[in-house]
């Protein structure tokens, strides 16, 4: 039988990593009123598992039995008091306890598990991986990924969060470059699907989604509503996209395109064209300019088949419009014995102008007997259908 009027009180503790289990092989303590005199009392350091009287259950008391309580943490507290009296004899109790191990894999903790990707349980603890790709962050429980290195030179492309459209990954800090060559102008589109963790009153707390064009910056951006379209009027971008170590929010999808200044529009020379047509012209766009057949194209005193301009990041073209100017064949070449008259108004001698070559009458006669018929060609030769650029001659 236990002594009356005495408190003794059993601090267990286990390592971190496992529990306590404790059960009872005997029990049998005065029985009283919500167990007022006598009992053995179970408590963790902050909470009271259970209270114990009597030698069976009762409506308002409870006596262990085969009953096994288990603490939550490394710590359990058995408290035995009894009151001065006993109103018969009792024998006590006698309680044992062991160590069990604790599976993190199974317990949740705030509705999240214990690991991002996979669990493994052990006796005494527990460790965290990842799935291939993924990296474990230092908190040893959430699973990033490498992504500060993305560099985009392309002038149009996408870009999404990593596994768009799965949920993104936690505990990352991504960068996205998109640089292009000064002159271009860098505008985002940023799919209406658009699913980043936010806060009803906070501004974007735990991830976000920056953006830096310049000396300008956009953002932040969370939530689910798409930030849309975003000029940012420069050639190089930076998008920096935060996530915290919780939650599942589907990401984020943008394509970007990149238009450079716009240059005058230019007009073809006369008797000539430009290619190819556009109704607009941006930097890096080039144009061929060509002359109709009988011209050449005369830029600098030189002539050429085509003359090639560019538009520059400035907005103006590298060159003027070359003109278009029409072939000459030149004062025919003299014949011996013979003479030339002109069969084009104003003694025309360019492109498509005619000319007829004859011989002093009547001493001299042409070889071969041909008709005399020059020609100004495209190239800005005199040509005749039969002879070529040869002349006839003026026999006797
Ligand atoms: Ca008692
Ligand atoms: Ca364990
Ligand atoms: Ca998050």
């Amino acid at each position: 039988s236990y002594p009356s009027d005495s408190e003794m009180t059993w601090n267990i503790s286990v390592p971190d990593g496992f529990k306590i289990k404790l059960y009872f092989m005997h029990f049998d303590l005065e029985s009283s009123y919500l167990c007022e005199y006598d009992y053995v009392k179970i408590e963790t350091e902050d909470q009271e598992l259970a209270t114990f009287c009597g030698r069976e259950t009762t409506d308002t008391e409870q006596a262990p039995g085969q009953q096994v309580i288990l603490s939550p943490g490394p710590y359990m507290g058995l408290t035995f008091r009894s009151d001065f009296s006993n109103e018969e004899r009792f024998t006590g109790f006698d309680a044992h306890y062991t160590a069990v191990d604790v599976d993190e894999c199974l317990e949740k903790n705030d509705e999240e598990l214990a690991c991002d990707h996979y669990c493994h349980n052990y006796i005494g603890g527990y460790y965290c991986s990842c799935r291939f790709g993924y990296i474990l962050h230092s908190d040893n429980r959430t699973c990033k990924v490498e992504c500060s290195d993305n560099l985009y030179t392309q002038r149009s492309g996408v870009i999404t969060s990593a596994d768009f459209p799965s949920p993104y990954p936690k505990s990352s800090d991504c960068l996205y470059r998109i640089e292009l060559e000064e002159g271009f102008f860098i505008t985002l589109n940023f799919e209406d699907s658009f699913d980043v963790e936010d806060h009803p009153e906070v501004t974007c707390p735990y991830d976000h989604i920056k953006i830096k064009a310049g000396q300008k910056e956009f953002g932040p951006f969370c939530g689910e509503k798409s930030p849309g379209c975003i000029e940012t009027q420069t050639n190089s971008v930076q998008i920096r996209f935060h996530s915290d170590n919780s939650g599942e929010n589907r990401g984020w999808k943008l394509s970007y395109t990149a238009i450079g200044n716009p240059c005058p529009l230019v007009e073809p020379p006369i008797n000539g064209k430009i290619e190819p047509s556009q109704a607009k012209y941006t930097f890096k766009d080039q144009v061929v300019i060509s002359c109709n057949t009988g011209y050449k194209v005369l830029k600098d005193n030189v002539e050429s088949d085509s003359f090639q301009i560019e538009c520059l990041k400035d907005g103006t073209w590298s060159n003027k419009i070359p003109i278009c100017k029409i072939a000459d064949c030149k004062a025919p070449p003299e014949l011996e014995h013979g003479f030339v008259t002109f069969s084009t108004r104003n003694n025309l001698t360019t492109y498509q102008a005619a000319i007829q070559y004859h011989c002093q009458h009547p001493y001299y006669h042409m070889a071969p007997n041909s008709t005399a018929t020059y020609t100004c060609d495209a190239l800005g030769q005199w040509r005749s259908e039969e002879l070529g650029t040869k002349l006839p001659s003026c026999r006797p």
